[in-house]
């Protein structure tokens, strides 16, 4: 059944215009002006993200749904009977139905996601399509303290599914702070499922976050058009130009607005000033080694117990217990 427990109404946990002017008018006055990449998903940001995800240059979903297709028995078997899920960023919960199907006798799911109204009818979803299954949906943001999710802590079988490389949009700090916290919630003998994504040929790479359609352009774009409805901001979007770039140093993909020419934009009533050529940092895409992950998993208290990747050998599925 559907616990409603958590379904708080949705006001009291999305960010607030006030956060994200707060946010808005603090990373544009930085030096290297930057936009938090969360501000991404509204609606429109979450379907552009959508069809980013099936275009024919974003790898990314494919190949991580071809590991599962393949692989999820062994992960199922590993996981073993009578799990009790927890996924961060379920979304419209279209990930975990694979793994539901495939585990044996799950006991519980426990979806957390920022947007209250797919978030409830996802849950609502997965309830009549398995019937046995509590559903117990929590409505939050996963970088803030967590809301009480007592299904999930009440069990002994606990996993947490993190897929779609979300920890590629972390900082190396926020990864290494967020896979601790999920160490701890887990306790000894809980079981992390989570896919990232793999360094790989630059061409790759750049191809993924410049896609032929201009899909990615849009979606990175969309942030200003975002901004200028709900903070009376106005940004003219034809003089700004998507730009995606692999960056060796620090192993990401930045995406970056660049002003195409000088220029001052007001946001609620505050000017910021451009030059031509000067950017707006808006996302990083890290992208890991195997050996990386397996320090990183290490140092944040995991025992990687197997990982399965594509022959291309371009992203990784993990399952490390604690
Ligand atoms: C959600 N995240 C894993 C995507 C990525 O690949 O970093 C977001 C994205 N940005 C541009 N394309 C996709």
């Amino acid at each position: 059944m559907i616990t409603q427990s958590n379904a708080v109404p949705r006001q009291d946990l999305a960010t607030s215009d006030d956060e994200f002017l707060e946010d808005v008018l603090d990373g544009l006055s930085q030096r290297q002006k930057t936009l938090p990449c969360k501000y991404f998903y509204d609606e429109r940001g979450s379907q552009l993200f959508d069809d980013i995800c099936q275009t024919e240059d974003y790898y990314v979903t494919r190949t991580e749904r071809a590991i599962m297709e393949r692989y999820i028995p062994e992960m199922a078997a590993l996981v073993g009977p009578g799990a009790s899920i927890l996924e961060f960023g379920s979304g419209v919960g279209e990930k975990i139905r694979r793994l539901l199907t495939s585990l044996e006798a799950p006991h519980s799911y426990t979806p957390m996601d920022i947007s209250y109204e797919p978030l409830m009818a996802s849950a609502e979803q997965l309830r009549q399509e398995f019937p046995s299954l509590t559903v117990d949906p929590v409505c939050g943001d996963y970088l803030q303290p967590w809301p009480s999710m007592p299904v999930f802590l009440r069990s002994s079988q606990r996993l947490v599914y993190f897929p779609g490389s979300t920890l590629s949009n972390f900082t190396p700090e926020q990864a290494s702070d967020f896979l601790s916290r999920i160490a701890k919630l887990l306790g000894s003998g809980g079981g992390l499922l989570i896919g990232v994504d793999l360094i790989k040929p630059i061409e790759v790479l750049h191809d993924a976050y410049n896609d032929r359609e201009g899909v990615t352009a849009e979606f990175n774009k969309n942030v200003l058009s975002r901004i200028n409805q709900a903070l009376d901001g106005n940004f003219n979007l034809e003089s700004f130009e998507h730009n995606a770039f692999f960056n060796e140093q620090h192993n990401r993909i930045e995406m970056h607005l660049c002003s195409q020419v000088d220029q001052r934009v007001e946001i609620a009533g505050q000017e910021f000033r451009f030059s031509q050529g000067e950017s707006i940092h808006t996302e990083n895409s890290y992208k890991y080694s195997t050996q990386h992950l397996h320090q990183l998993f290490s140092r944040t208290g995991y025992r990687v117990v197997d990982f399965w990747t594509d022959p291309n050998q371009y992203f990784s599925v993990h399952y490390c217990t604690v």
